[in-house]
């Protein structure tokens, strides 16, 4: 849908890990916008997805639907010209007080003929009572601003709760073991995406490098045959452009060891979730 793209894009850096595959998002992203005297926090979730009953897939959701307490405004991503069964059940779940809900309806730049998006807004009109409708481009940048002030003029007035150059709240552990997800769900297949993990076993930064050993969970032996690749050819491509962005990141050498291991069915170990930091209640 394009929530992670879209935070990216308002805090003008990247805070979230994006990818092409559904349920990329495990946790809740905080991204810190500061902009002239205003400030806004945001916060991406995990997609709010039915019929999965894993403990993972249960804490996806609850750590959806628990972000929906307590915030101002809510950002309510769909994508242009498709409404899925999903969105439906999620916006049921909007809490009756919140009433500064802004639809935006993200990828109009997949839409080839713009006339069919008025038909789609007016349908999505009706079914709530949208404080306002941006139709945007997360990825292209388009129309961003519109939202921006949309997001903005309905945030009530506070002081600052961040300083005004943080932009994020992520732990360096967590950045690095998100930034080596994303590397890895981005070469392998379907399938395994919700299936890995990486934990993060050893991190130490001296003067001139950082070193970090890291391993990835999978669920099979088939899977961690996959993600090693030929030759370990695929686990060093995720290692290398992992390295390539936190040394971007951190402007310094890293150096990055990955091992991969089976943990047979870990999305549904409990224990073994809350082990690698997953907050399960
Ligand atoms: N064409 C196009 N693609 C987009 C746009 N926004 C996001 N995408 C792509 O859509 C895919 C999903 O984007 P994400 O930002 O990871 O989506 P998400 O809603 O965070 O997904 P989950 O975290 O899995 O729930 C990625 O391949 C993005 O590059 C857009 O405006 N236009
Ligand atoms: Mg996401």
């Amino acid at each position: 849908m394009g929530k992670s793209t879209l935070i990216n894009t308002l805090i003008e850096h990247k805070v979230s890990i994006t990818s092409r595959k559904p349920q990329t998002t495990r946790f809740r992203v905080l991204g810190i916008k500061t902009k002239e005297n205003s400030q806004a926090i945001i916060i991406d979730t995990p997609g709010y997805h039915q019929g999965h009953n894993r403990v993972l897939n249960k804490f996806m959701n609850k750590v959806a639907i628990d972000t929906l307490v307590g915030i101002d405004v809510l950002v309510f991503v769909v994508e242009a010209l498709r409404w899925k069964q999903e969105d439906k059940a999620l916006l049921n779940k909007i809490p009756k007080e919140l009433d500064n809900v802004i639809l935006v309806i993200n990828k109009i730049d997949k839409v080839k003929n713009k006339d069919e998006l008025l038909p789609f807004i007016d349908k999505l009109r009706k079914l709530y009572e949208f404080s306002n409708i941006v139709p945007i481009s997360a990825l292209r940048k388009k129309n961003i601003s519109q939202l921006e002030r949309s997001i903005l003029s309905a945030l009530p007035k506070s002081e600052f709760l961040y300083p005004e150059d943080q932009i994020t709240d992520i732990s360096e552990r967590l950045l690095i073991s998100e930034i080596i997800r994303e590397k890895s769900i981005s070469r392998v297949g379907q399938e395994i995406p919700y299936r890995t993990s990486v934990d993060i076993d050893h991190y130490k930064e001296e003067d001139s490098i950082i070193i970090i050993h890291a391993t990835i969970y999978v669920e099979k032996k088939s899977q961690k045959g996959i993600v090693i690749g030929q030759g370990g050819k695929r686990l060093k491509s995720i290692g290398t452009s992992a390295r390539i962005e936190l040394e971007k990141r951190f402007d310094k050498k890293v150096l990055i060891k990955l091992w991969v291991k089976v943990k047979t069915n870990w999305t549904d170990n409990e224990l073994f979730m809350k082990s690698l930091g997953y907050k399960i209640e």
